[in-house]
This record gives C-alpha cells, structure tokens and sequence, in this order.
C-alpha cells in the first residue's frame, strides 16, 4: 500500500472511531445504553497506527477503553453499537456492554474490564501462537495503571524468558480515574522499568499516528526476526471523564489549562494538517468523508436501537452452571 493510501486510511479511521464516540457521549443521557462507556476521544492514533500493521490473523486484546481497539482491529461497528444498548445482535449479545467487546472474525479476542487482566491472556495467546510456529504476533493495549498489578510483572518476565511474539501497548494518559501518575509510582519511567524485564522498550507520541504506525512496524520487525517481545510506551491524554460522557476538568483532579494544552495534540487534526499540506486529499474530499461516516454511523446506531432486547431467557441459556 502507498504511503498516501495508508495515511488517508488512518485518518478516516481515525475519524470513524472519534464520530462513533461522540454519538455515543451526545446519545448517552437518553439513558438507553444500560452500560458504562470508557471513551478514548483524544487516544484514537494509538489503536489506528498500531493496528495498520497488523495482519488480520493476529490477534488483539483490549481493557476496559477499548471501543477504538475493537474497531481499529476491523470488529463490526453494529455489534458493537447493539451490544452498548444491550440488544441480542451485541458482539456479546447484548449481556456485557461496552467493556465486553469481542470480534472472533478479526482476532479481537476480547476486552475486559478488570484493569491488566488482559495482559497474562495475551501473553498465553503470544505463547500457544509460538509454541504452533503460526507466524502470528499478538498485541494487547492497556493504560498505565496496568503497571500497578502484578500479572503484568509476571506477564512480561514470562514473555521475556520465552521470547514471545507479542507486543504490550501501555497507553499512558497519566490518570487512573482520578489519580496522577506521580501519586500511584515512583518517580521513574515506565520504560526503564519494563527493560529491566529484558524486554525491548520502544517510547513514542500516542498523538501522532504517524509516529505511533513507524514504531509499532519496528515492532513487528522486531518480533518477525524472533527476537522476542516489545513494549511500547505512548504519550496520550483522555480528553472526556474517565467513565461516561461528560467532561470534568472542573472537579479538581487536573486542569482545564492541562486539557487544553493535550487538545492541541489532537491527532486527527495533526494528521489533517499533514494530509493538506502534502495535498494528498483536498478540502472537499474531506468534508465528504466526514458526512459519509457521519450517514452511516448514524444509520447503524437508529438499527441497533431498534433491534430486539437481550431478554431473561438467554441470560438463563447461557448459565452454564445452574443450582
Ligand atoms: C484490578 C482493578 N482495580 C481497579 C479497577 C477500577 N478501575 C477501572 S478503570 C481504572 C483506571 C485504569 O487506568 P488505566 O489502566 O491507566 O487506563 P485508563 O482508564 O487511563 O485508560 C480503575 C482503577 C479495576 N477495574 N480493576
């Protein structure tokens, strides 16, 4: 693929993902979504440009932020939005909610809400795919926070001694809820950390899609040469409340100054910028691709609302141990 073409790819993905996400935070108060929504407005570069350079037999696990994991993968956009509304079309039919998203289509093996929990699965994922000689690399994205459980630790020790083909995407935003980085680790970095597991560390712009595209192909070079896990660490910043629609840089944990200074990073206006002055796409072509996405986005969202309920019954079905 050219690099025009790959670059044009990303940003409308990019885009889908942030227009689905705005939808959901406008819809939301309509009070039809029985679930929690993590949305990762502000963070789409980092599932984009990693996912760009994966294959679509790798496989990619997510956390409880993973609505742009899930679709930069290629999972369907309708199951995904009937299983927010908790309808029997949901990728989890309709029992999980946003946090439950699973594509077994695309090698999305699932998100799950328990912060780290996702990462020894992958890593047990990297190693059954190693242990087959099928080639295939295994990517799992987590928040900063994941460094505060231990399995993560076992996880990269384990990945380390086996040289496994997998690679930890740390998507550091700095909070965990309300909590800074600096009241929840020492005052070291993440990544000297991490290569004291002997692990290569990759550091980059979470931002930049770009920047987070060429680092992650060093990965998967990296790894295709059987030289063993990577982790790369990504500079970002969640733009809305931690859980729900809102904003709430106005209850006391970070600034709005803070706020606006990382909005000027937006990576879907860096990569805009970039692809206009390179001409690689005009004005209009834009505008055009926003209200395409915009059309069927919102297409898909009217279906899923008015599909059928996940009722009693299923629940009941699916129980696979009964009293
Ligand atoms: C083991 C565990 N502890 C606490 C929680 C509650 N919790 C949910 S999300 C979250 C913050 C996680 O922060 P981070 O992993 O950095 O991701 P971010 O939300 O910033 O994307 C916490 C503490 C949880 N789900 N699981």
């Amino acid at each position: 693929m050219s690099n025009s073409i790959i670059l044009i790819k990303m940003y409308q993905e990019m885009l889908r993902i942030r227009t689905v996400e705005e939808k959901i935070a406008d819809k939301y108060p309509e009070g039809e979504m029985r679930c929690p929504v993590h949305l990762s407005i502000g963070q789409e570069a980092i599932a984009v440009g990693v996912c760009n350079t994966l294959k679509v037999s790798d496989c990619v696990l997510g956390n409880h932020r993973s609505h742009a994991h899930y679709l930069a993968k290629g999972g369907d956009l309708y199951q995904m939005l009937a299983e927010i509304y908790g309808r029997i079309d949901g990728c989890s039919r309709g029992r999980g909610g946003s946090m439950y998203l699973v594509d077994l289509q695309v090698n999305f093996l699932g998100s799950v809400p328990i912060v780290a929990s996702s990462i020894p699965v992958a890593t047990g994922v990297a190693w059954a795919e190693k242990l087959k000689h099928t080639g295939q690399i295994t990517a799992v994205f987590f928040g900063e926070a994941a460094l505060e459980e231990g399995v993560t630790h076992e996880a990269l020790n384990f990945a380390a001694l086996n040289k496994l083909p997998i690679i930890y995407v740390c998507e550091n935003n700095l909070y965990s809820v309300y909590t800074h980085l600096k009241f929840r680790q020492p005052p070291r970095s993440i990544s000297n950390l991490v290569k004291g597991y002997s692990v290569t560390v990759f550091t980059g712009d979470g931002n930049d899609v770009i920047n987070v595209y060429e680092t992650a192909k060093q990965a998967v070079e990296k790894i295709e040469k059987g030289e063993g896990p990577v982790f790369i660490e990504l500079a970002t910043y969640r733009w809305r409340e931690h859980c729900g629609p809102n904003f709430d840089n106005n209850i006391g944990y970070r600034t709005e100054a803070e706020f606006q200074k990382w909005k000027k990073t937006d990576p879907l206006k860096k990569l805009r910028k970039y692809l206009l002055d390179q001409k690689l796409i005009s004005e209009p072509e834009l505008i055009l691709m926003a209200k395409s996405l915009n059309i069927n986005i919102e297409l898909l969202f009217q279906k899923a609302k008015s599909s059928p309920k996940t009722g009693e019954l299923l629940t009941e079905n699916n129980v696979y141990a009964k009293t």
